[in-house]
Protein backbone atom coordinates (compact mmCIF):
# COMPACT_ATOMS: atom_id res chain seq x y z
CA UNK A 1 0.00 0.00 0.00
CA UNK A 2 1.60 3.39 -0.73
CA UNK A 3 0.44 6.19 1.46
CA UNK A 4 0.66 10.42 1.23
CA UNK A 5 1.31 11.80 4.14
CA UNK A 6 1.02 15.27 4.31
CA UNK A 7 2.70 17.19 7.28
CA UNK A 8 4.91 14.01 7.96
CA UNK A 9 7.25 16.41 9.04
CA UNK A 10 5.42 18.31 11.87
CA UNK A 11 5.09 16.60 15.52
CA UNK A 12 1.73 14.06 14.64
CA UNK A 13 2.39 13.09 11.23
CA UNK A 14 6.43 12.49 11.97
CA UNK A 15 5.43 10.40 14.37
CA UNK A 16 3.03 8.77 12.42
CA UNK A 17 5.42 7.78 9.67
CA UNK A 18 8.22 6.35 12.38
CA UNK A 19 5.65 4.37 13.54
CA UNK A 20 4.20 3.07 10.07
CA UNK A 21 7.43 2.12 9.19
CA UNK A 22 8.28 -0.05 12.67
CA UNK A 23 4.55 -1.64 12.21
CA UNK A 24 3.47 -1.90 8.74
CA UNK A 25 5.94 -3.19 6.32
CA UNK A 26 4.06 -3.58 3.83
CA UNK A 27 3.35 0.25 3.16
CA UNK A 28 5.17 2.88 1.67
CA UNK A 29 5.52 6.29 2.71
CA UNK A 30 5.50 9.90 0.67
CA UNK A 31 5.57 12.80 2.87
CA UNK A 32 4.46 15.98 1.34
CA UNK A 33 5.70 19.09 3.38
CA UNK A 34 6.55 22.42 3.13
CA UNK A 35 9.03 22.34 6.06
CA UNK A 36 7.50 25.21 7.70
CA UNK A 37 9.05 26.72 10.79
CA UNK A 38 7.06 24.24 12.37
CA UNK A 39 8.78 21.31 10.84
CA UNK A 40 12.12 19.48 11.99
CA UNK A 41 13.72 17.69 9.33
CA UNK A 42 16.05 15.69 11.55
CA UNK A 43 13.43 13.79 12.89
CA UNK A 44 12.99 11.59 9.95
CA UNK A 45 16.74 11.75 8.81
CA UNK A 46 17.29 8.44 10.27
CA UNK A 47 14.61 6.56 8.16
CA UNK A 48 15.71 8.88 5.14
CA UNK A 49 16.39 6.41 3.25
CA UNK A 50 13.35 4.35 3.21
CA UNK A 51 10.66 7.42 2.42
CA UNK A 52 10.41 9.81 -0.17
CA UNK A 53 10.21 13.35 0.95
CA UNK A 54 8.80 15.71 -1.10
CA UNK A 55 9.05 19.45 0.07
CA UNK A 56 5.99 21.52 -1.32
CA UNK A 57 2.75 22.65 -0.68
CA UNK A 58 -0.42 21.08 -0.69
CA UNK A 59 -1.93 24.33 -1.89
CA UNK A 60 0.21 23.61 -5.28
CA UNK A 61 -2.46 21.92 -7.42
CA UNK A 62 -0.09 20.32 -10.33
CA UNK A 63 2.22 18.68 -7.69
CA UNK A 64 -0.64 17.51 -5.55
CA UNK A 65 -2.19 15.98 -8.43
CA UNK A 66 1.20 14.17 -9.58
CA UNK A 67 1.61 12.81 -5.63
CA UNK A 68 -2.36 11.90 -5.06
CA UNK A 69 -2.55 10.12 -8.83
CA UNK A 70 0.64 7.96 -7.03
CA UNK A 71 -0.83 6.84 -4.33
CA UNK A 72 -3.46 4.65 -2.71
CA UNK A 73 -4.40 6.44 0.63
CA UNK A 74 -3.87 10.23 1.56
CA UNK A 75 -3.73 10.62 5.42
CA UNK A 76 -4.21 14.36 5.94
CA UNK A 77 -1.99 16.22 8.78
CA UNK A 78 -0.64 19.35 7.08
CA UNK A 79 -1.93 22.76 8.44
CA UNK A 80 -0.87 25.84 10.57
CA UNK A 81 -1.43 24.04 13.53
CA UNK A 82 -0.60 26.83 16.94
CA UNK A 83 -3.65 28.76 17.87
CA UNK A 84 -1.47 31.88 19.27
CA UNK A 85 -0.57 31.99 15.83
CA UNK A 86 -3.61 32.49 14.47
CA UNK A 87 -4.12 35.12 16.88
CA UNK A 88 -1.16 36.93 15.46
CA UNK A 89 -1.91 36.38 11.98
CA UNK A 90 -4.84 34.27 10.22
CA UNK A 91 -3.88 34.70 6.40
CA UNK A 92 -1.89 31.48 6.43
CA UNK A 93 -4.34 29.48 8.19
CA UNK A 94 -6.57 30.10 5.78
CA UNK A 95 -4.48 29.14 2.70
CA UNK A 96 -3.26 26.22 4.28
CA UNK A 97 -6.15 24.66 5.98
CA UNK A 98 -8.85 25.78 4.26
CA UNK A 99 -7.38 25.96 0.40
CA UNK A 100 -4.81 23.56 1.08
CA UNK A 101 -7.09 20.91 1.90
CA UNK A 102 -9.57 21.92 -0.86
CA UNK A 103 -6.60 21.46 -3.17
CA UNK A 104 -5.94 17.58 -1.99
CA UNK A 105 -9.83 16.97 -2.05
CA UNK A 106 -10.33 17.62 -5.32
CA UNK A 107 -7.31 15.64 -6.30
CA UNK A 108 -8.83 12.39 -4.53
CA UNK A 109 -11.86 12.77 -6.22
CA UNK A 110 -10.01 13.15 -9.51
CA UNK A 111 -8.02 10.19 -9.00
CA UNK A 112 -10.29 8.14 -7.06
CA UNK A 113 -8.03 7.76 -3.66
CA UNK A 114 -9.10 6.89 -0.20
CA UNK A 115 -8.59 9.89 2.23
CA UNK A 116 -7.90 10.26 5.82
CA UNK A 117 -8.79 13.95 7.54
CA UNK A 118 -7.13 14.63 10.71
CA UNK A 119 -8.76 17.37 12.77
CA UNK A 120 -9.45 18.42 16.26
CA UNK A 121 -11.71 18.70 19.26
CA UNK A 122 -11.34 22.83 19.07
CA UNK A 123 -14.00 22.89 16.45
CA UNK A 124 -16.95 21.85 18.82
CA UNK A 125 -15.49 25.43 20.58
CA UNK A 126 -15.36 25.01 24.86
CA UNK A 127 -17.18 23.69 27.47
CA UNK A 128 -17.19 24.68 30.73
CA UNK A 129 -15.41 24.06 33.82
CA UNK A 130 -18.14 22.17 35.58
CA UNK A 131 -20.44 20.91 32.96
CA UNK A 132 -20.44 17.44 33.05
CA UNK A 133 -20.61 16.99 29.14
CA UNK A 134 -18.00 15.91 26.60
CA UNK A 135 -17.88 16.28 23.18
CA UNK A 136 -19.06 13.38 21.03
CA UNK A 137 -19.55 13.19 17.09
CA UNK A 138 -22.90 15.18 17.91
CA UNK A 139 -21.66 18.15 19.32
CA UNK A 140 -22.09 21.22 17.46
CA UNK A 141 -19.35 23.03 15.40
CA UNK A 142 -19.15 26.38 17.26
CA UNK A 143 -14.60 26.92 16.95
CA UNK A 144 -13.68 30.10 18.64
CA UNK A 145 -10.01 30.95 17.03
CA UNK A 146 -8.64 31.39 13.82
CA UNK A 147 -6.70 28.06 13.48
CA UNK A 148 -9.63 26.14 14.89
CA UNK A 149 -12.54 27.94 12.85
CA UNK A 150 -10.07 27.15 9.43
CA UNK A 151 -9.91 23.49 10.93
CA UNK A 152 -14.27 23.24 11.15
CA UNK A 153 -14.21 24.34 7.66
CA UNK A 154 -12.10 22.55 6.49
CA UNK A 155 -14.03 19.79 7.90
CA UNK A 156 -17.27 21.02 6.19
CA UNK A 157 -15.26 20.62 2.78
CA UNK A 158 -14.51 16.74 3.52
CA UNK A 159 -18.30 16.00 4.48
CA UNK A 160 -19.47 18.12 1.04
CA UNK A 161 -17.22 16.16 -0.84
CA UNK A 162 -18.44 12.72 0.67
CA UNK A 163 -21.79 13.64 0.00
CA UNK A 164 -21.75 15.20 -3.28
CA UNK A 165 -18.92 13.83 -5.02
CA UNK A 166 -18.71 10.38 -3.21
CA UNK A 167 -14.79 10.66 -2.42
CA UNK A 168 -14.45 7.68 0.48
CA UNK A 169 -13.23 9.69 3.23
CA UNK A 170 -13.00 10.02 6.79
CA UNK A 171 -12.21 11.87 9.54
CA UNK A 172 -11.02 11.86 12.83
CA UNK A 173 -11.45 14.90 15.88
CA UNK A 174 -8.58 14.34 18.39
CA UNK A 175 -7.71 16.06 21.55
CA UNK A 176 -4.60 17.68 22.80
CA UNK A 177 -1.46 15.56 21.94
CA UNK A 178 1.80 15.04 23.70
CA UNK A 179 4.77 13.18 23.19
CA UNK A 180 8.20 13.16 21.84
CA UNK A 181 9.43 15.27 18.24
CA UNK A 182 6.09 17.89 19.57
CA UNK A 183 7.48 22.04 18.92
CA UNK A 184 8.88 23.74 21.92
CA UNK A 185 6.17 26.52 20.90
CA UNK A 186 3.11 24.31 22.38
CA UNK A 187 2.44 24.18 26.08
CA UNK A 188 4.02 20.99 27.29
CA UNK A 189 7.27 20.86 25.16
CA UNK A 190 7.83 25.07 25.88
CA UNK A 191 7.19 24.04 29.88
CA UNK A 192 9.60 21.46 29.84
CA UNK A 193 12.07 23.13 27.98
CA UNK A 194 11.70 25.59 30.18
CA UNK A 195 12.67 24.45 33.11
CA UNK A 196 15.23 22.35 31.75
CA UNK A 197 16.84 26.12 30.33
CA UNK A 198 16.73 27.32 33.74
CA UNK A 199 13.48 29.32 33.10
CA UNK A 200 10.43 29.20 35.10
CA UNK A 201 7.02 27.96 33.65
CA UNK A 202 4.53 30.57 31.98
CA UNK A 203 0.70 29.67 32.68
CA UNK A 204 -1.75 31.97 30.73
CA UNK A 205 -4.59 33.46 32.98
CA UNK A 206 -5.59 31.37 35.71
CA UNK A 207 -3.74 28.20 35.12
CA UNK A 208 -7.14 26.72 35.35
CA UNK A 209 -8.01 25.59 31.51
CA UNK A 210 -8.77 22.23 30.65
CA UNK A 211 -7.52 20.29 27.98
CA UNK A 212 -7.75 16.31 27.50
CA UNK A 213 -4.26 15.13 26.40
CA UNK A 214 -3.80 11.95 24.78
CA UNK A 215 0.26 10.23 23.92
CA UNK A 216 0.68 10.47 20.43
CA UNK A 217 1.11 7.18 19.30
CA UNK A 218 -2.53 6.63 20.63
CA UNK A 219 -3.63 9.40 18.55
CA UNK A 220 -1.71 7.41 15.61
CA UNK A 221 -2.80 3.56 16.49
CA UNK A 222 -6.50 5.24 16.44
CA UNK A 223 -6.05 7.06 12.64
CA UNK A 224 -4.76 3.53 11.49
CA UNK A 225 -7.52 1.90 13.26
CA UNK A 226 -10.35 4.01 11.38
CA UNK A 227 -8.28 4.00 7.75
CA UNK A 228 -8.39 -0.13 8.29
CA UNK A 229 -12.35 -0.48 9.69
CA UNK A 230 -13.83 2.89 9.57
CA UNK A 231 -16.88 3.43 8.19
CA UNK A 232 -16.49 5.82 4.85
CA UNK A 233 -18.21 9.52 5.27
CA UNK A 234 -18.11 8.86 9.06
CA UNK A 235 -16.09 11.09 11.75
CA UNK A 236 -14.77 9.52 14.53
CA UNK A 237 -13.58 11.17 17.99
CA UNK A 238 -10.23 10.42 19.56
CA UNK A 239 -9.88 10.82 23.21
CA UNK A 240 -8.12 9.16 25.95
CA UNK A 241 -9.79 10.49 29.19
CA UNK A 242 -6.95 12.38 30.00
CA UNK A 243 -8.46 15.74 31.49
CA UNK A 244 -6.09 18.18 33.48
CA UNK A 245 -5.77 21.67 34.51
CA UNK A 246 -2.39 23.56 32.65
CA UNK A 247 -2.14 24.37 36.51
CA UNK A 248 -1.96 20.68 37.42
CA UNK A 249 0.29 19.51 34.34
CA UNK A 250 2.88 22.49 35.42
CA UNK A 251 3.17 21.62 38.94
CA UNK A 252 3.57 17.61 38.07
CA UNK A 253 6.52 18.48 35.69
CA UNK A 254 8.07 20.60 38.29
CA UNK A 255 7.89 17.80 40.62
CA UNK A 256 9.46 15.44 38.04
CA UNK A 257 12.05 17.84 37.76
CA UNK A 258 12.92 18.35 41.14
CA UNK A 259 11.65 21.98 41.48
CA UNK A 260 9.02 23.25 43.74
CA UNK A 261 5.33 23.41 42.70
CA UNK A 262 4.90 27.04 42.96
CA UNK A 263 8.35 27.83 40.43
CA UNK A 264 6.07 28.73 38.00
CA UNK A 265 4.98 32.64 36.51
CA UNK A 266 1.23 33.44 35.50
CA UNK A 267 1.20 35.73 32.85
CA UNK A 268 -1.67 37.39 30.45
CA UNK A 269 -4.41 35.28 29.14
CA UNK A 270 -4.71 34.01 25.34
CA UNK A 271 -7.52 36.24 23.89
CA UNK A 272 -10.77 34.43 23.65
CA UNK A 273 -8.97 31.21 25.22
CA UNK A 274 -10.95 27.94 25.29
CA UNK A 275 -11.88 26.83 28.87
CA UNK A 276 -12.09 23.18 28.43
CA UNK A 277 -12.26 20.25 25.74
CA UNK A 278 -13.47 16.90 26.49
CA UNK A 279 -14.04 14.18 24.49
CA UNK A 280 -16.35 10.68 24.51
CA UNK A 281 -14.80 8.18 22.38
CA UNK A 282 -17.41 5.59 22.65
CA UNK A 283 -17.59 5.19 18.79
CA UNK A 284 -14.51 4.89 18.33
CA UNK A 285 -14.06 2.21 21.18
CA UNK A 286 -17.35 0.42 20.81
CA UNK A 287 -17.19 0.38 16.90
CA UNK A 288 -14.12 -0.08 16.31
CA UNK A 289 -12.39 -1.58 19.07
CA UNK A 290 -9.39 1.20 19.80
CA UNK A 291 -8.38 1.21 23.19
CA UNK A 292 -5.39 3.86 24.54
CA UNK A 293 -2.24 2.28 25.93
CA UNK A 294 -1.07 5.53 27.49
CA UNK A 295 -4.14 5.59 30.60
CA UNK A 296 -1.60 6.89 32.88
CA UNK A 297 -1.24 11.37 32.17
CA UNK A 298 1.47 10.86 34.64
CA UNK A 299 3.95 8.05 33.32
CA UNK A 300 3.23 9.07 29.79
CA UNK A 301 4.56 12.95 30.88
CA UNK A 302 7.82 11.76 32.47
CA UNK A 303 8.58 9.14 29.35
CA UNK A 304 7.98 12.70 27.31
CA UNK A 305 9.82 14.94 29.88
CA UNK A 306 12.98 12.12 29.45
CA UNK A 307 12.94 12.56 25.77
CA UNK A 308 13.05 16.27 25.84
CA UNK A 309 15.91 15.55 28.38
CA UNK A 310 17.52 13.15 26.49
CA UNK A 311 17.46 15.29 23.13
CA UNK A 312 18.65 19.03 23.48
CA UNK A 313 19.76 18.86 20.08
CA UNK A 314 16.66 18.47 18.65
CA UNK A 315 15.45 21.62 20.42
CA UNK A 316 18.01 23.74 22.04
CA UNK A 317 19.35 25.87 18.62
CA UNK A 318 14.93 26.87 18.80
CA UNK A 319 14.57 27.59 22.21
CA UNK A 320 15.77 31.00 22.23
CA UNK A 321 14.01 32.39 18.78
CA UNK A 322 10.58 30.84 20.59
CA UNK A 323 10.66 32.75 23.40
CA UNK A 324 11.68 35.75 21.90
CA UNK A 325 8.37 35.59 19.70
CA UNK A 326 6.51 34.52 23.12
CA UNK A 327 7.92 37.92 25.38
CA UNK A 328 6.87 40.34 22.81
CA UNK A 329 3.07 39.95 24.08
CA UNK A 330 3.95 38.12 26.95
CA UNK A 331 3.65 40.17 30.46
CA UNK A 332 4.19 38.34 33.96
CA UNK A 333 0.75 38.96 35.77
CA UNK A 334 1.84 36.82 38.90
P1 LIG B 1 2.72 20.71 13.43
O1 LIG B 1 2.56 22.18 13.34
O2 LIG B 1 3.70 20.13 14.37
O3 LIG B 1 3.05 20.13 11.98
C1 LIG B 1 2.42 20.59 10.83
C2 LIG B 1 3.25 20.17 9.60
O4 LIG B 1 2.54 20.60 8.42
C3 LIG B 1 4.64 20.79 9.56
O5 LIG B 1 5.60 19.81 9.24
C4 LIG B 1 4.53 21.84 8.45
O6 LIG B 1 5.75 22.06 7.77
C5 LIG B 1 3.49 21.21 7.54
N1 LIG B 1 2.79 22.21 6.71
C6 LIG B 1 2.26 23.39 7.14
N2 LIG B 1 1.72 24.04 6.08
C7 LIG B 1 1.89 23.24 4.99
C8 LIG B 1 1.53 23.36 3.62
N3 LIG B 1 0.90 24.44 3.14
N4 LIG B 1 1.87 22.34 2.79
C9 LIG B 1 2.53 21.24 3.25
N5 LIG B 1 2.90 21.09 4.53
C10 LIG B 1 2.59 22.07 5.39
O7 LIG B 1 1.24 20.15 13.72
P2 LIG B 1 0.79 18.86 14.55
O8 LIG B 1 0.62 19.24 15.96
O9 LIG B 1 1.63 17.71 14.16
O10 LIG B 1 -0.69 18.69 13.95
C11 LIG B 1 -0.90 17.83 12.81
C12 LIG B 1 -2.38 17.80 12.51
O11 LIG B 1 -3.10 17.29 13.64
C13 LIG B 1 -3.01 19.16 12.21
O12 LIG B 1 -3.95 18.99 11.17
C14 LIG B 1 -3.69 19.56 13.51
O13 LIG B 1 -4.79 20.39 13.27
C15 LIG B 1 -4.13 18.20 14.02
N6 LIG B 1 -4.29 18.07 15.48
C16 LIG B 1 -3.28 18.39 16.31
C17 LIG B 1 -3.42 18.21 17.68
C18 LIG B 1 -2.30 18.53 18.65
O14 LIG B 1 -2.52 18.44 19.86
N7 LIG B 1 -1.11 18.89 18.20
C19 LIG B 1 -4.61 17.70 18.19
C20 LIG B 1 -5.65 17.36 17.29
C21 LIG B 1 -5.46 17.54 15.93
O1 LIG C 1 2.97 28.88 27.36
C1 LIG C 1 1.80 28.46 27.37
N1 LIG C 1 1.08 28.56 28.53
C2 LIG C 1 -0.20 28.12 28.63
O2 LIG C 1 -0.82 28.22 29.70
C3 LIG C 1 1.19 27.88 26.21
C4 LIG C 1 1.96 27.76 24.92
C5 LIG C 1 -0.10 27.43 26.33
N2 LIG C 1 -0.79 27.55 27.49
C6 LIG C 1 -2.15 26.99 27.61
C7 LIG C 1 -3.11 27.32 26.49
C8 LIG C 1 -3.99 26.09 26.46
O3 LIG C 1 -5.00 26.19 27.47
O4 LIG C 1 -1.98 25.56 27.55
C9 LIG C 1 -3.04 24.95 26.85
C10 LIG C 1 -2.48 24.20 25.66
O5 LIG C 1 -1.97 25.16 24.75
P1 LIG C 1 -1.39 24.77 23.29
O6 LIG C 1 -0.28 23.79 23.45
O7 LIG C 1 -1.14 26.02 22.54
O8 LIG C 1 -2.61 23.92 22.69
P2 LIG C 1 -4.14 24.27 22.33
O9 LIG C 1 -4.34 25.71 22.07
O10 LIG C 1 -5.00 23.58 23.35
O11 LIG C 1 -4.25 23.49 20.90
C11 LIG C 1 -3.60 22.22 20.74
O12 LIG C 1 -4.52 21.17 20.82
C12 LIG C 1 -5.46 21.03 19.80
C13 LIG C 1 -2.87 22.14 19.40
O13 LIG C 1 -1.92 23.21 19.32
C14 LIG C 1 -3.84 22.19 18.26
O14 LIG C 1 -3.14 22.04 17.02
C15 LIG C 1 -4.82 21.07 18.43
O15 LIG C 1 -5.82 21.15 17.44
Amino acid sequence: MRVLVTGGAGFIGANFVLRTLDQRPDVEVTVLDKLTYAANPVTLAPVAERIDLVKGDIADTDLVDELVAATDLVVHFAAESHNDNSLADPSSFVQTNLVGTFALLEAVRRHGVRYHHISTDEVYGDLDLDDPARFTEASAYNPSSPYSSTKAGSDLLVRAWVRSFGVAATISNCSNNYGPYQHIEKFIPRQITNVLSGVRPKLYGDGLNVRDWIHVDDHNDAVWTIIDKGRIGETYLIGADGEETNRSVVETILEVLGQPADAFDFVTDRPGHDRRYAIDSTRLRSELGWRPQYVDFRSGLSATIDWYRDNTDWWQPHKQAVEQGYATTEKVIG
